[in-house]
């Protein structure tokens, strides 16, 4: 449940019932109005007791057919689950429960005795979903019907952890001179190569959904912007079907000036390191919930480790050894998949930088690493990524920013720089050293909340058989 505060009045409440639950006592004999969810309804003849539950409480509604409208006391005894109510009443202290002599009484309870009222609109029924019974239903009908499932404490709770890291995750880019942008998501050009766009119509021309910002928030520092951080959606044409990929999906990037690889792991793992911290002091409420759930469910119990700084790094020729003695089979120049992922986690179970990647298997604008070369004698780079456990959560790196090698490096990866001069100009007249990285959202939500799924921590996921809602 949310706290709510300082929530001021609206035109359906005075109160939201968290307010009255915690303000209690200095409310009693008070008239408030509260709106919610009707969740059950007990009694019959003439008193009822409904109870109510908003965003941020549930609370008893107390109601004798002789102290209100009678039609509308018939219909509340008959209301069906979820739907919603608005209620008139006064504030009481609900009569404490008898305890055993030696025994402290609990804290006391409030709630409605109900005036007046009004049913704002009736739930069909059943439900696809239930809220507040244990009925088990698949994650495609939950995803089906999210508007409900959004109601179920854990579910809920999820989102608002989520609203949370991206709270924290803005607060300490910004105290760290980041300034928040917004770039299109409407583009002519790939940044993160060419097999995976989503073409769209754009009037006559042909045009593409944005894969990344990685174009656009580099000219943003060219330009002089300095720090910048966006978050926002990203489009992947891929056909995959895993637990962690999504066809769009809001990638949380960074990009600065004067900065390197170094540097902006530093960035990196000090956001990560103060919104496991905000988390841990602020929010266990929601972390509590998601774990009733998962008891309930027979899964272990989620805790907020904050991590230690600095997060160990292990340079890719490293990672390939590890991976190599741990039985796997991987060569020089192989991508690190999930199951090589596995024995580098045995080792560094936590948050763990990739460094130094071979520059052949990194994006043209990644920078070479200077001095130092691969196992086999390769060119390697300054990109990076973090991983956790077996997933990739970021990729990032040093940035080329003299106009020729970028444009070398285009050559080099069969693009042509004449579709890029909208970025490469950017690089033409004095262009500073920067850095930047891509974290994946719900990748991150997914180590702090313990979802096995990136869908459970997404609104409205788009995979490749979901469209709707
Ligand atoms: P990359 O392509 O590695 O790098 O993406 C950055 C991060 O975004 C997340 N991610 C995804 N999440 C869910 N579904 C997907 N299909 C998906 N694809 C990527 C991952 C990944 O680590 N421009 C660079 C970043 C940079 O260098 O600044 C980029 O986009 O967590």
């Amino acid at each position: 449940m949310r706290d709510s505060a300082e929530w001021q009045p609206t035109s359906y409440r005075s109160h939201t019932i968290g307010q009255v639950v915690s303000l209690g006592d200095s409310l009693i004999g008070t008239e408030v109005t509260i709106s919610g969810y009707a969740e059950t309804v007990r009694g019959r003849g003439a008193i009822c007791f409904l109870m109510l539950r908003d965003g941020t409480g549930r609370i008893q509604a107390f109601l004798k057919r002789d102290n209100m409208d009678q039609a509308f006391f018939d219909l509340v005894q008959s209301v069906s689950r979820e739907s919603t109510v608005q209620l008139t009443g006064v504030v009481a202290e609900k009569r404490a429960p008898k305890v055993k002599e030696g025994e402290s009484p609990p804290p006391p309870e409030y709630e409605i005795n109900v005036s007046s009222g009004s049913i704002l609109a009736i739930a069909s029924t059943p439900l696809p979903v239930g809220v507040t019974d244990d009925v088990q239903v698949g994650l495609d009908v939950r995803l089906d019907n999210r508007h409900l499932d959004l109601r179920r404490e854990h579910v809920n709770a999820m989102f608002q952890l989520r609203s949370r890291v991206l709270q924290y995750g803005r607060e300490h880019l910004i105290a760290e001179g980041f300034q928040e942008i917004n770039t299109p998501k409407i583009i002519a050009a790939a940044a993160e190569g060419g097999t995976n766009l989503f073409p769209m119509k754009y009037f006559d021309t042909d045009a593409y959904l944005s894969q990344s910002p990685q174009l656009y928030k580099q000219l943003a520092v060219l330009g002089g912007l300095e720090r910048v951080f966006e978050i926002g959606p990203a489009f992947r044409a891929e056909k995959h079907d895993t637990y962690r990929h999504l066809n769009e999906f809001i990638s949380f990037d960074i990009e600065g000036a004067w900065m390197d690889d170094e540097d902006v792991m530093g960035v990196q793992e000090r956001m990560i390191f103060h919104i496991w911290s905000e988390v841990k002091k602020n929010d266990q409420n929601l972390i509590d919930i998601i774990n009733k759930y998962r008891i309930s469910q027979g899964n272990e119990e989620i805790e907020v480790d904050i991590p230690s700084l600095p997060f160990p790094r292990i340079p890719y020729c490293e990672a390939i050894e590890i991976v190599k003695k741990g039985g796997g089979e991987i060569e020089w120049g192989d991508d690190i998949e999930s199951h090589h992922c596995d024995l580098i986690a045995a080792k560094f179970p936590g948050f763990h930088f990739i460094p130094r990647w071979p520059m052949a298997m990194k994006p043209f604008y990644i920078h070479h690493k200077e001095n130092e070369k691969g196992t086999t004698g390769e060119q390697l780079s300054r990109g990076f990524d973090l991983n956790f456990g077996r997933d990739e959560m970021t990729s990032g790196g040093a940035r080329e920013h003299r106009v020729d090698i970028l444009e070398e490096n285009l050559r080099g990866m069969g693009l042509d720089p004449a579709d890029f001069t909208f970025y490469t100009d950017g690089f033409r007249y004095g262009a500073p050293p920067h850095a930047g990285w891509g974290l994946g959202v719900a990748r991150l939500l997914m180590v702090l909340t313990g979802a096995g799924n990136v869908r459970e921590v997404v609104l409205f996921p788009r995979d490749r058989s979901r469209v709707t809602p």
